[in-house]
């Protein structure tokens, strides 16, 4: 059965009217990590994997949804003072019809019914492709043309005031704006975009770790922390800097002495990683797969050992899928302590890349990794067929 008759369906078990279908991509980092909060510089694509909706504008003012994920529903009433966050999924969904509100535009009630194929828990933005995914849905029903930058920024927006999570863009803007075929360099300062064109010798292969350490939103706050007070700190030397994006690896070294070493180390990633994203997409367009592949495994290290946001057993996967045949790199991808690996693959190697990875991975780690190629999609839209 094809996604939108499923989705049908589903959709009239449980609530009247005539949906109408959207979709919104989870996405895959193929260098800049942790830059996107900084200013700095990242280089998404949006996957395969995707959250769709099935949605009916209502005659009132209330929202409900219904996961297919998980079968639990809820409600919220925009007219009500108590929109409160509830501490769980609901709020991804919730948060984003609140900060639309907040933002001036009036939306209708809608029933909206959920399903995404994006693995939670895996560094490849299953919530933000839930909140876009609804944010798109609640808009089009109400009548709105949907301006994919605004509704990138209300559901970060969302994710910073309502879920409490500290994140950059880079999830959310992916999500709305992906293009096919291209990964799409960012710079979260400006939010300029430039699509860029995958090099059809290579494959963007992902590998799940299928392990997520529970430490991670403490701990990426933390870093975000850390990156605030480097800026501090650098300040009366370096002037009129608002983001480490405005600091360069030489003005860092400079002015090391004014930073505590794990300051200077967490900024040291920030502001090596910038520069990475700047040479990956200059080499990539220059075909030079080599070199992107060396921009990646020397991301990784620094993640590994700067930034201090990897673990044993994404270490061992990005070792594994480095040491493979007609592999140019390999990086953890996503906000880190888990979830999953990005690969850049010579396109007749991805089979018997697959295969070894998964199976040496499974030897040392008991671990059975989801691995799988992938194409990049468009961002959010309706969903047709
Ligand atoms: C998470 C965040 F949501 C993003 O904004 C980004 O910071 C990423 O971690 C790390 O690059 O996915």
């Amino acid at each position: 059965m094809s996604d939108t008759v499923f989705l049908r369906e589903a959709f009239a078990e449980r609530f009247d009217g005539t949906p109408q279908l959207f979709r919104a991509p989870g996405r895959v980092n193929l260098i800049g990590e942790h830059t996107d909060y900084n200013d700095g510089f990242v280089m998404p694509a949006a996957l395969e994997f995707e959250a769709q909706a099935a949605a009916a504008a209502r005659d009132d003012r209330i929202v409900r949804i219904h996961s297919l994920n998980n079968g639990k529903s809820a409600e919220i009433d925009l007219d009500s003072e108590a929109n409160a966050p509830r501490g769980d999924w609901t709020d991804y969904a919730f948060g984003v019809a609140v900060m639309i509100e907040k933002a001036g535009t009036t939306l209708k009630g809608a029933d909206i019914l959920v399903s995404s194929s994006v693995p939670v828990g895996s560094g490849l933005s299953s919530s933000a492709a839930l909140e876009v995914v609804v944010g798109y849905a609640l808009l089009s029903l109400s009548g709105h043309e949907v301006d994919t930058v605004a509704l990138a920024k209300l559901c970060q927006k969302a994710e910073n005031e309502y879920v409490g999570m500290r994140c950059g863009i880079m999830d959310q803007f992916i999500s709305s704006n992906g293009v096919h075929d291209h990964a799409l360099m960012i710079d979260c300062r400006t939010l300029e975009r430039t699509p860029v064109p995958i090099d059809p010798r290579a494959r963007i292969v992902v590998a799940n770790s299928m392990v997520h350490h529970a430490l991670a939103d403490g701990e990426y706050n933390k870093r975000r922390n850390s990156c605030e007070e480097g800026v501090r700190l650098l300040q009366p030397a370096l002037g009129e800097i608002t983001a480490l994006r405005d600091v360069s690896f030489d003005a860092l070294e400079e002015n090391r002495d004014f930073l505590p070493e794990l300051t200077y180390r967490r900024c040291r990633h920030i502001v090596t990683e910038n520069e990475r994203v700047l040479a990956a997409a200059d080499v990539l367009e220059r075909g030079d797969l080599e070199a992107f592949g060396q921009l990646m495994n020397a991301s990784h290290a620094s993640m590994r050992d700067d930034y201090e946001i990897s673990c044993a057993e994404v270490d061992t996967l990005v070792e594994i899928a480095q040491s493979q045949p007609g592999v140019f790199g390999a990086r953890m991808t996503g906000g880190g302590f888990g979830g999953c690996v990005v690969s850049l693959v010579a396109a007749e190697a991805v089979d018997d890349f697959v295969e070894s990875v998964r199976a040496a991975y499974s030897e040392a780690t008991g671990h059975t990794s989801d691995i799988f190629a992938c194409a990049p999609q468009d961002g959010a839209g309706p969903l047709v067929g």
